[in-house]
């Protein structure tokens, strides 16, 4: 939106929601301390053992309201056609007339805040601003966390810039009923709607992650995606890690797995060879773009973690548990008697707690304490291993692009592309378990997840497809980044996962950093090059052959079934890039040579 037209949009939707006062951030520290001790007080946060876990506050959600809503997640382009078969679709003629009804009064009796906010380092060329109205003071305080936020972006977007206006209620209006301690609306009302031809955001319904921090997956991956479409730079659901070999030399790598499948934990990994380091520039979501030299960068348009909570602890990731020390906001995590937090795997268990419902909880209990999407957030300067290209508007240069996800059999520890054309194959034919990430029926099950974008493409998948190869153009194939198809989840027929993972996937990039540099070897399969046993570092591990041949196995059958179903899958997503189907034939022809 034209940055002329703000002050009338803001008065417009405040007409529209009518909130009994409207708040124009600041973004200062005074102003996060205030609201989140409002909370406090209105029973709707608890404020943590100031001893052990300083500044830090937890929010318990309504059980309803735990992850990113798929199913009420629409890309309401003008035509269908545009939105593609993997986004749902309503007619903006439809919905918003729908969603207008719905935002009628929907914050009587609440305070509407105004958070001016930018994605990307200030001054970065594809810096996106934008600003969300919020009837929602937990989503002000996690957007401060998650954002460059405040009265500087608001002088920035006031001297000429356009920004994506970002409308969100939670859709509890204060109509002569009382609050609530977690405001939302049901199922059937929630609507995160994104009309990408206006760059336009409206969520109404839920107050959780995804869903209401609108700068998150719905600027910077939906509508960024489409941007990014027009205007040649990609935005991506990628960590950014910096990796740092014995000899100082650093190389830059991107992640795409699916969410709950690993990001934050690559990204803050603590290597178990000794020598290497591995710093964060970003755990979540990569912009990538091309420079005048015809190569790849990335930045990280984020400023905080919104990370998994469960399943963290000082061993698996011992740089997260460090960042989320103190000035942590928690959701939906447990509690001790203490006032500190818990969660299933953590590195102590409590013999009592009291649960992310708020009931008592007790170690024996078959239920889990704390959610499985349960998560924290906390300022991405907090994390010890922070790289200092974080902020910088430049970007890094990409070396490599991991894409993978969570699959049991079938796909290898790691396999190399034998080119970029090969790379864009993998990441299209990714699938995944579902995690707790999002709410569904069907987790566990494998679903095709090319890139880890499918919820986030803003959108038609055939033209992603197609802006994948159009970034290449132009540019020499040994300047572009190398991709990697990896699976850390691949499991015996106990359904034990093969690889410890964790601090030791470092083994992985290490073999990655050097056959870059040209001192690593590997063999060429059907399915891409991978390494032998000699190739890995596996200095101190202990993996049996068995296990090796197992993570490293290429069954024949699987995968000339996992091409006929991605075969099939082309076919159902319309006229997909010839491209793709010339690398399925040719890993075939070479599977059946
Ligand atoms: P989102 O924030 O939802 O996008 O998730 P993410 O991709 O950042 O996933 P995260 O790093 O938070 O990991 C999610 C879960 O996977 C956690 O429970 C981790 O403990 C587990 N996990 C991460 N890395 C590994 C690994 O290498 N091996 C195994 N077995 N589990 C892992
Ligand atoms: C994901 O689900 O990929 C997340 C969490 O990063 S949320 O912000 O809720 O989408
Ligand atoms: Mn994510």
């Amino acid at each position: 939106m034209d940055y002329r037209k703000l002050n009338e949009w803001i008065t417009e939707m405040a007409n529209l929601c009518k909130p009994d006062r409207i708040h124009f951030c600041d973004g200062s520290q005074d102003e996060y301390n205030r609201l989140l001790e409002e909370q406090v007080r209105a029973n709707k946060a608890i404020r943590l053992n100031p001893d052990k876990r300083p500044s830090s506050y937890a929010f318990f959600s309504d059980p309803s309201d735990v992850a990113r809503v798929e199913n009420r997640t629409f890309i309401s382009s003008v035509l269908e056609e545009n939105a593609g078969p993997t986004n749902n679709w309503i007619d903006p003629k439809i919905l918003k007339p729908k969603m207008e009804k719905l935002f009628s009064g929907a914050m009587k009796g609440r305070t509407m805040y105004v958070i001016p906010f930018v994605m990307g380092p200030v001054g970065a060329t594809i810096a996106q601003y934008g600003i969300q109205l919020t009837d929602s003071p937990y989503v002000v305080c996690n957007m401060r966390i998650m954002t460059r936020m405040g009265e500087h972006i608001l002088d920035i977007i006031e001297s000429g810039k356009d920004f994506v206006p970002c409308l969100h209620s939670v859709g509890y209006p204060l109509d002569g009923r009382p609050d609530v301690p977690w405001p939302s609306a049901p199922i059937e009302d929630k609507y995160i709607a994104h009309f990408p031809e206006e760059r336009l955001i409206w969520s109404y319904g839920s107050g959780y992650g995804g869903n209401a921090l609108l700068g998150k997956k719905c600027l910077a991956l939906r509508v960024a995606s489409k941007i990014g479409r027009e205007e040649g730079f990609m935005a991506e659901h990628m960590l950014i890690l910096k990796l740092t070999n014995p000899e100082g030399k650093s190389k830059f790598i991107l992640g795409a797995f699916p969410s709950a499948c690993g990001k934050t934990n690559l990204a803050m990994l603590l290597p178990t060879i000794p020598g290497w380091r591995v710093e964060t520039v970003g755990d979540d979501i990569a912009w990538i773009f091309k420079k005048d030299d015809g190569k790849l960068y990335a930045i990280n348009p984020e400023k905080g973690f919104f990370g998994v909570a469960k399943g963290t602890s000082y061993k698996t990731n011992y740089n997260a548990m460090k960042s989320i020390e103190k000035n942590t906001i928690f959701t939906n995590v447990a509690i001790t008697e203490d006032n500190d937090v818990y969660w299933e795997g953590m590195d102590e268990t409590p013999i009592k707690a009291m649960n992310w419902k708020k009931q008592p909880w007790t170690i024996t209990d078959r239920e889990p304490a704390a959610h499985p999407n349960s998560r924290f957030t906390v300022s991405i300067e907090q994390a010890p291993n922070l790289a200092k290209e974080y902020d910088d508007k430049e970007g890094v240069l990409i070396s490599a692009i991991l894409v993978g996800g969570r699959r049991a059999s079938t796909i290898p520890l790691v396999t190399e592309a034998y080119d970029f054309n090969h790379g864009v194959f993998m990441g299209s034919m990714m699938g995944s378990e579902i995690t707790a990430a999002q709410i569904s029926n069907d987790i566990g099950k494998v679903r095709r997840d090319p890139f880890a974008m499918l919820p986030f493409i803003g959108y038609h998948i055939k033209d992603y497809f197609q802006h994948w190869f159009d970034m290449k153009q132009g540019t020499k194939e040994e300047d572009l980044p190398k991709i990697y198809y990896v699976n850390w989840f691949r499991k015996n027929d106990k359904g034990e996962f093969l690889w410890p993972g964790f601090g030791d996937n470092s083994r992985i990039l290490k073999w990655i950093f050097e056959r870059q540099e040209g001192t690593r070897k590997g063999i060429e399969t059907p399915i891409g090059i991978m390494p032998r046993k000699e190739d890995l570092d596996l200095s101190g591990l202990k993996l049996t052959d068995e296990a090796f041949d197992e993570l490293f196995k290429v069954d024949k059958n699987a995968w000339m079934d996992e091409l006929d179903d991605l075969y099939r899958y082309y076919q159902s997503l319309g006229e997909v890039p010839q491209e793709l189907y010339d690398e399925l034939i040719k890993v075939k022809e070479r599977l059946l040579k």
